[in-house]
């Protein structure tokens, strides 16, 4: 049997830099898709850039030329289109970009793969943030109600992907995933910026974390299980959508607390508010059910948000410590 070949957008991301490593480790040949800019940004990926079998290209998703180029030559067997503008509040300040990227960048990657004539996979990162309004728990028969340009540009995309599958037949699926996160996370999510803060606060570098509201509930899962989620809708039988959550919804508040007592701090010592960190509108609560993933793909999550917390304070915590050389 041939290598099979992988195409990554947002290969840079926190997702695409599990989800190489994933690939890789089955025998893969990855290609990712890489933005030019004028320092690089590859971080997340430099442990893997000695691999043979990693591959990098330039490209962008609202640059139609350079992915009907790349398909053209890449030929992959499974594409994963993780590339998004991905903030929720940034979205709000950038609704064109936004939507270019994360609504008309997957047409034009959907475009590149028929005027191929690919008879490859195509997986789309969906996102809970298209239920928005709908009542938590959601699951893959919930109504849909986006409240961001984000989570609306993102809804185009997911309608999109399952057009191009009834119209064209192609092999291609959307995983609805909730929020997952680790230490690769950028730093200005919310769980990130606690972690950080908790670090940064036990070492003296500063004494306050200023926040947004603290009342939103969030299922948060660890990204690496849900990478393998990703790969395992790819390999089902038959192209069809997916809910991945761990079922357990826990507030901004409450991951605050988790964070601050892992490092033996209280987070009522040191987190203040701010306006600025709002949105114009909220999610309030999302919780995932995702018994079809488990039912269908044997998926389920290990990582639960407390100790997930735990591991993201464990390492930014080492960060600190090497960058202070400590
Ligand atoms: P990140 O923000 O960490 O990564 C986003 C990736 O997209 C980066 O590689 C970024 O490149 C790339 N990108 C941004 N704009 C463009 C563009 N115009 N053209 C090509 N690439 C671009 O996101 P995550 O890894 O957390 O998420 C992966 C995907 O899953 C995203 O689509 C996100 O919206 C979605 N999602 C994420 C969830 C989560 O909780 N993490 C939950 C549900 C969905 P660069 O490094 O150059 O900025
Ligand atoms: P979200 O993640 O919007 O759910 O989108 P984020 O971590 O940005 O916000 C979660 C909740 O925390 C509240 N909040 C703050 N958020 C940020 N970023 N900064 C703050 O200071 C702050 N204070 C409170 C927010 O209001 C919100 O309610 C993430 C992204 O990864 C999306 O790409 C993905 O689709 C969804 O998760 C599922």
């Amino acid at each position: 049997m041939s290598t099979p070949r992988a195409f990554i957008t947002g290969i840079t991301g926190q997702d695409g830099s599990y989800l190489a490593e994933l690939l890789l480790a089955k025998g893969y040949e990855v290609h990712g898709l890489v933005r030019r800019s004028s320092s690089l940004n590859r971080h997340r990926i430099d442990h893997l850039t000695h691999e043979e079998r990693l591959h990098l290209h330039y490209g962008d998703l609202t640059d139609g030329v350079s992915l009907v180029n790349l398909i053209h030559a890449i030929r992959p067997d499974e594409v994963y289109n993780l590339g998004a503008q991905s903030h929720v509040k940034v979205s709000f300040e950038m609704p064109e970009y936004t939507a270019s990227t994360d609504a008309v960048g997957t047409l034009r990657l959907l475009e590149a793969i028929r005027a191929a004539d690919l008879d490859c996979r195509f997986y789309q990162a969906s996102t809970s943030e298209m239920f928005g309004a709908t009542a938590p728990p959601q699951s893959e028969s919930s109504p849909f109600y986006p409240r961001s340009p984000y989570g609306a540009a993102k809804l185009y995309s997911h309608w999109v992907t399952v057009n191009y599958r009834e119209a064209y037949g192609l092999f291609a699926v959307s995983g609805i995933l909730f929020n997952h996160e680790s230490p690769r996370r950028g730093e200005n999510f919310v769980t990130r910026k606690i972690t950080q803060g908790v670090a940064a606060i036990e070492a003296g570098i500063t004494d306050t974390l200023v926040l947004g509201n603290l009342d939103a509930v969030r299922d948060w899962g660890y990204a690496p299980e849900y990478v393998e989620a990703m790969w395992r809708m790819l390999q089902h039988d038959e192209p069809t959508d997916f809910v991945v959550a761990t079922g357990k919804g826990t507030s901004v508040r409450e991951f605050c607390e988790a964070a601050f007592s892992h490092a033996g701090l209280d987070w009522r010592d040191h987190v203040t508010y701010d306006a600025a960190y709002e949105r114009p509108t909220e999610v309030d609560a999302l919780i995932g059910d995702a018994s079809k993933a488990r039912d269908l793909l044997g998926w389920k999550p290990e990582t639960d948000a407390v100790t997930l917390a735990g591991i993201m304070v464990d390492a930014d915590r080492a960060k600190i410590a090497h960058l202070l050389n400590r």
